[in-house]
């Protein structure tokens, strides 16, 4: 009943990825209101999308401080669209009367990567985090990725049930890039040495794509936790998925099983 899931609400779902700071409403609002009929504590990351990846791609700020670009505005801005996408996640939650209460974490977090510091915030209603630019000690500051947030919450907290990545576009992760991809193509169950053709946006994304949350999800199952991609576009999934009943999506495992 009332276990603790931690689940990702992808940058490219709940935003269209190639238009600057637009959101996909129909979709969080959706993803809200499934939230509202869960009885889970959830624990809420949600990525950037176009609110973070094209400024901080403009700018390389996931490369750090960098001699003869002017970065400093950037970095600020970057917060803020951030702010502004995570305030529209928060009021749909909370159209929904759901106690919301956010963290943002270049307010807690420092470093990037999964080893990032900082100690995880909690709320005992519905917590919610972010993909953002935080300060890092080696870089001055950096991008701290929703999925190494995953990565924390879903290990660290106690009580998780399981994470869940809900994807935009993909039902789960594909053997072939999307655009080449059929029906067949579903993994329904992936481990990490199978091999995925995965297609990164690298043009756009300044962190790791599907490639990242596999390797994320791998390694929060290797501490017992169910880990499952779905369509996020889907709500029954996201549902089904919340609750753990099966649902089409991808689920990672450790082994070859
Ligand atoms: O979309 C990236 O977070 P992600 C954060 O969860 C920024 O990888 C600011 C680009």
């Amino acid at each position: 009943m009332g276990g603790t899931v931690v689940i990702k609400w992808g940058g490219g779902l709940i935003t269209h990825k190639d238009k600057l700071c637009t959101v996909n409403q129909g979709v969080i609002e959706s993803l809200a209101e499934v939230c509202k009929n869960s009885n889970k504590n959830l624990v809420i990351v949600h990525g950037a999308g176009s609110f973070g990846h094209m400024k901080a791609k403009k700018y390389r700020l996931a490369d750090g401080r960098i001699e003869g670009i002017e970065q400093d505005e950037a970095v600020q801005d970057v917060r803020n669209d951030m702010l502004e996408l995570n305030q529209i996640v928060v009021t749909a939650l909370q159209a929904k009367g759901l106690d919301v209460k956010s963290f943002p974490p270049h307010k807690w977090a420092k470093g990037t990567g999964p080893n990032f510091s900082g100690n995880l915030p909690i709320h005992d209603g519905v917590t919610v985090v972010y993909g953002d630019v935080v300060d890092d000690y080696v870089k001055d500051f950096g991008i701290l990725s929703g999925d190494d947030l995953m990565l924390r919450y879903a290990t660290e907290l106690s009580g998780v049930e399981r994470a869940i990545f809900a994807i935009g576009e993909v039902d789960g992760i594909l053997r072939v890039p999307p655009s080449k991809a059929g029906p067949d193509d579903l993994i329904e169950v992936w481990h990490p040495e199978m091999e995925f053709e995965g297609e990164h946006a690298v043009d756009i994304d300044v962190t790791g794509g599907i490639g990242l949350k596999a390797a994320r999800g791998a390694m929060i199952a290797s501490k017992g936790v169910d880990v499952i991609l779905v369509n996020g576009e889907i709500p029954q999934r996201v549902s089904d998925a919340i609750e753990g009943f099966p649902v089409i999506g991808t689920r990672i495992v450790l082994g070859n099983c």
